[in-house]
């Protein structure tokens, strides 16, 4: 059997080789099986388009720069065996590339965790638990933060991966302690409150978060910190179709006991508008029920008291009869004003709100505002007077949402810890929502694309750049690779004067703004630039920007009241009058966490966003970064299959193919001559111990361990090596420092 590529001709952009073998042949046929197993036959006018692979390629490879094909074909054959062969991870270098299996592998039992436990890359077959294992020991080995940076699209196993890593760093740490255990069980809670099912995945994260997990001297975990960025709050009154409402609701309603339920008022879910509207109120492979028991034993875990869960489920209770309120339409004074009407839902909302329902209701039909000085009260209509309500409870979920986090933290946060800063150090777990790009986009969708856009900036600095200056700066033999660089559009997007965030806040905190002079705006300043795609008419109100990850066109309508996310003053009244001590907390705390006091102008949704992306960038630059790629092999949620343009796509645009040749042909691993020197001198040759030059004992180390070939190289400060080289450096270090242990010890005995 031959192992070849062909071109097949109907794949469009995507029209890279597919991988075959040759099953027949006759007169001037070949009959190619692809490796999707589907058959072809070539007649010997497309015999052009077939061409041997590389033995490489036929088994597949563990890292991809060993791949012989290093085109973009051969990356995906690699990554489509070993899919089939429950292969998930590869490597490409240190990077790891991670493909969804879609099904529960026996990975990650107590025994893997084992033996991955101290060793280095490359030792074992990819695992995610190698990342882990080396973040830990360069943590500890070089004394500096680490951080793990985990990308991929919605559904790509970010979230999974996360938890993954956090179980392992936990279960080495090793001490089985009660702060190993809340860090762990703070999880179940954020994903209850912060997590829904949407048509890409069943356990999409609505929210970005930060894990800083702190160790002390001896690598023990010592306390953590979470960081959480831009909940999406709009799912708590909306969803679209197939999609739910944040986990806890459900969870909720199946399983509280009827006696909690009967003091909430509470049905099930199909009785209510907010858990209703994507007509979804179950989730194959969930089990809301269980779910809830274990929600409510990991809050006991950090330390919830009963009455903060009971005051929690009161205001998620009062969030589904509010949402259940409706308005019906009336006229005073030929205006165009609204009641509540009539139902037992409003009067069991006032009830858990433990506010005056007349208050209320007049909050809720009437709206505020100050005419020269004074507060004069204008009725709203019925389609305001729902808006109103929603953000209402937008404002309550997303409080308690904040609370929550700082909850977690107030538990798991050690402030000594983080004291003698000089000895300990973290590793920081960053898993946000991944890309996405819906049939409808909004404000989410940017923020969201956004915030992916910079975690591709950070990671094409990191490797290609950086890298490259330092090359070089250092003097190292070195040809040019290029790569695609997002920083452009970057620029347009969020950083430079007048980019199209800024002048979304900028026409927010104007009174006359709307929407379309928004976009008016934002066309006339950046009309014509490649990043950014005009509404097609005056008319059209879509507008489209060119991520890194490909097009998206969002839909302008709503995105400065998105933004502004402010409540009306009247609602904010009803808050500060209410008899809910939980209630009234949790605004006053959101508050102080903004640093605001209530006197002055709250800062719009975008503008926080950027500054806390702003403050996570500056943190991750500060440590030592792993990088780890998602996959999503396809659309379905379904195991074993692989859709290979889905996964082309994905792959181009993360820029796998630059990335493997960078890590091909360059040196990830630098140590300055001192750093190098200190730790491997046990593998220098004792003929060359008298030598006094660093540089040259760096080398000479360097040429009796990993050989005399071009593969490494000394700059003028440092020592520029290959990611297999520190394996193969550490595990001699390793046997060199076991046997003279063993030594020591025989002596010692033969002393005795
Ligand atoms: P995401 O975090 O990248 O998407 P998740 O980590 O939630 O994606 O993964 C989506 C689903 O894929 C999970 O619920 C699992 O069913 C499955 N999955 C992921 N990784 C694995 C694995 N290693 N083994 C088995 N199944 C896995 V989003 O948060 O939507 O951007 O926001
Ligand atoms: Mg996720």
């Amino acid at each position: 059997l031959t192992i070849i590529q062909f071109q097949h001709p109907c794949h469009g952009e995507f029209n890279v080789p597919i991988g075959a073998v040759v099953k027949d042949s006759d007169s001037g046929r070949i009959l190619l099986e692809d490796d999707e197993g589907k058959e072809h036959w070539i007649t010997a006018r497309n015999m052009h388009m077939v061409r041997l692979m590389h033995p490489s390629s036929v088994q597949g490879v563990e890292d991809m720069i060993c791949l012989g094909d290093l085109h973009e074909a051969g990356i995906v054959h690699n990554l489509l065996i070993r899919h089939q062969e429950h292969k998930v991870y590869t490597y490409t270098g240190s990077i790891l590339v991670a493909v969804n299996p879609y099904q529960l592998l026996p990975l990650y039992t107590v025994d893997q965790i084992r033996l991955y436990c101290n060793k280095r890359i490359g030792e074992l077959p990819p695992h995610v638990f190698a990342i882990a294992d080396n973040c830990y020991f360069n943590m500890k080995r070089n004394k500096k933060d680490q951080c793990c940076v985990i990308s991929g699209e919605s559904g790509a196993g970010k979230t999974e991966s996360t938890k993954l890593i956090l179980q392992f760093l936990a279960a080495i740490s090793g001490q089985h302690s009660w702060i190993e255990q809340q860090v762990l069980e703070a999880n179940p809670i954020l994903e209850a409150f912060g997590n829904a099912k949407t048509i890409r995945n069943d356990n999409s994260s609505r929210f970005g978060k930060y894990i800083d997990i702190h160790f002390n001297q001896n690598g023990v975990i010592e306390g953590a910190r979470i960081e959480q960025f831009l909940l999406e709050k709009s799912r708590v009154c909306r969803q679209a179709p197939e999609e739910r409402n944040y986990h806890i609701f459900y969870c909720m309603l199946m399983g509280m006991n009827t006696e909690q339920k009967k003091m909430l008022n509470l049905g099930t879910a199909s009785e209510y508008t907010y858990l209703t509207m994507g007509n979804c109120t179950f989730c194959d492979g969930r089990n809301d029920a269980k779910d809830y028991a274990h929600i409510r034993s990991a809050m006991k875990i950090l330390t919830f008291s009963d009455s903060e869960h009971w005051d929690i489920s009161k205001l998620l209770a009062a969030i589904l009869h509010l949402g259940n309120v409706e308005f019906e339409a009336a006229v005073y004074d030929n205006l165009d004003c609204s009641d509540v009407m009539d139902s037992p839902h409003f009067s069991i909302a006032t009830k858990l709100l433990e506010v005056d329902s007349s208050e209320l209701q007049n909050s809720l039909t009437n709206l505020s505002i100050i005419v020269r000085g004074e507060s004069v009260s204008r009725p709203l209509n019925i389609v305001q007077a729902a808006d109103g309500r929603d953000a209402f409870v937008k404002g309550i979920y997303g409080r308690i949402f904040l609370w929550i986090v700082n909850k977690i933290n107030s538990a798991i946060f050690n402030p000594t810890s983080r004291k003698a800063k000089d000895s300990r150090h973290s590793i920081g777990l960053l898993d946000i929502f991944g890309f996405e790009n819906f049939s409808n986009n909004s404000f989410e969708q940017l923020c969201i694309n956004i915030a992916n856009e910079h975690l591709q900036q950070f990671f094409v600095h990191h490797v290609f750049k950086l890298e490259q200056e330092e090359y070089r700066a250092e003097n190292i033999t070195w040809s040019n690779i290029d790569f695609t660089d997002n920083r452009q559009a970057l620029e347009v997007i969020a950083l430079k004067p007048m980019n199209i965030i800024s002048l979304i806040d900028e026409e927010s905190k104007f009174p006359k703004g709307t929407d379309a002079t928004m976009l008016v705006k934002i066309n006339s300043l950046h009309g014509k630039s490649k990043v950014y795609i005009p509404p097609k008419s005056v008319h059209d109100t879509k507008f489209g920007i060119n991520h890194f990850a490909g097009v998206v066109f969002y839909e302008s309508k709503d995105f400065l009241e998105k933004n502004r996310d402010t409540l009306s003053a009247n609602v904010m009244q009803v808050v500060h009058s209410s008899k809910n001590k939980f209630l009234r907390e949790i605004f006053q705390h959101a508050l102080t966490l903004q640093g605001l006091d209530t006197t002055k102008r709250l800062s719009t949704l975008g503008g926080q966003f950027k500054q806390s992306l702003e403050k996570l960038m500056k943190i991750l630059e500060q440590c030592q970064p792993y990088f780890i790629r998602c996959i999503k092999p396809n659309d379905y949620k379904k195991p074993l299959l692989f859709d290979r343009e889905l996964c082309i796509k994905q792959l181009r645009y993360s820029g796998m193919m630059e990335t493997i040749q960078i890590r091909k042909a360059g040196f990830p691993v630098r140590y300055s001559f001192e750093e190098f020197f200190d730790r491997y001198r046990v593998l220098l040759p004792w003929s060359l111990r008298q030598q006094n030059d660093a540089r040259q004992s760096c080398i000479s180390i360097s040429e009796a361990v990993l050989g005399k070939d071009e593969s490494w190289q000394a700059g003028k400060t440092k020592m520029f090596l290959k990611d297999h080289h520190d394996t193969v450096l550490e595990l001699q270090r390793q046997n060199i420092l076991t046997d003279k242990v063993l030594l020591i010890q025989k002596v010692m005995r033969g002393l005795k």
